[in-house]
C-alpha cells in the first residue's frame, strides 16, 4: 500500500491511524500547493481532484477521501479498537464525528486558509469555527477522547484538524489562529494525543515536534 500525503495536512490524521493500527503502507509526499511529487511528478497524474489523501492499494487501485480511507485502515485491525463494529450505534457515532469534523471543521477552516481571497467572509467563519471547537471542548469534558475510553480515528482527525488553529507555521503562513485558551478539556484532550507514541511518530516524521 501507498499513502500519499502532505505533511501537516489532513492526511496527517491517516498517519497516525497507520501507526496506531500496525499497518505498513510507504508514505509518498506530496507538494499539496504545487500538486506535485518529490520527483517532479505531476500529483494530478494519479489523482486529477489533486489533493490527499490518496491510498493506492497492493492492486494498484486507489481509495480517496480522508475519513473512508481512515475507516478502511481501521476496519483492517478490528482489534485494535479504532473504529467500531459495522452495524452496530458506535459505529453510527463515529460516522456521527467524521461528517461533523469533515463539514463543520475541516471545511470550515477554508475561509481562513484563503484568508486573502475570502475578505470579509473570514470575520463570520472564525467566531463559528470557534463555536464549533466550544462544542467540542463540552463534548470532553467527561471522557478523555471522543467516543469515550478509546483513541479512535476521529481522534487522529481532530487532532490534524486542531494542529491547524494552534501551529505556529499554520498561523504565519495563514491566518488560522484560533483563540483555544479558554477550551481547557480541549487542549488537555489535545496533550493526550499528541503524547501518544504513534502521534509523536508521525510528528517526528513530519518536522512538525515544536508546534
Ligand atoms: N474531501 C477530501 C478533502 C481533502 C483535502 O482538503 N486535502 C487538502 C489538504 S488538507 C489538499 O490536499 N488540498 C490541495 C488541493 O485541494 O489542491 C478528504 O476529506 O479527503
Amino acid at each position: 500500500m501507498k499513502l500519499y500525503h502532505a505533511p501537516g495536512s489532513c492526511s496527517q490524521a491517516v498517519c497516525i491511524v497507520l501507526q496506531e493500527a500496525g499497518v505498513l503502507a510507504d508514505i509518498v509526499k506530496v507538494d499539496a500547493r504545487k500538486h506535485l511529487l518529490e520527483d517532479g511528478a505531476s500529483y494530478y497524474d494519479l489523482n486529477e481532484l489533486g489533493y490527499v489523501p490518496l491510498l493506492e492499494l497492493d492492486d494498484g487501485t486507489f481509495l480517496r477521501e480522508g475519513p473512508v480511507i481512515a475507516q478502511y485502515l481501521a476496519d483492517l485491525r478490528p482489534d485494535s479498537g479504532l473504529a467500531p463494529v459495522f452495524g452496530t450505534m458506535e459505529r453510527y457515532r463515529l460516522l456521527e464525528w467524521l461528517n461533523f469534523l469533515t463539514s463543520e471543521i475541516h471545511k470550515g477552516f477554508i475561509p481562513l486558509l484563503y484568508a486573502v481571497a475570502a475578505g470579509k467572509y473570514v470575520d463570520t467563519a472564525r467566531p463559528k469555527l470557534e463555536g464549533r471547537f466550544k462544542w467540542i471542548n463540552q463534548q470532553l469534558e467527561e471522557k478523555p477522547y471522543l467516543m469515550g475510553q478509546n483513541f479512535t480515528i476521529v481522534d487522529a482527525y481532530l487532532f490534524a484538524l486542531t494542529g491547524w488553529g494552534k501551529a505556529t507555521w499554520m498561523t504565519s503562513v495563514y491566518n488560522a489562529n484560533i483563540d483555544f485558551s479558554s477550551l481547557r478539556h480541549l487542549q488537555a484532550w489535545y496533550e493526550r494525543v499528541r503524547d501518544r507514541p504513534a502521534v509523536q511518530h508521525v510528528l517526528s516524521a513530519e518536522g512538525l515536534m515544536n508546534n
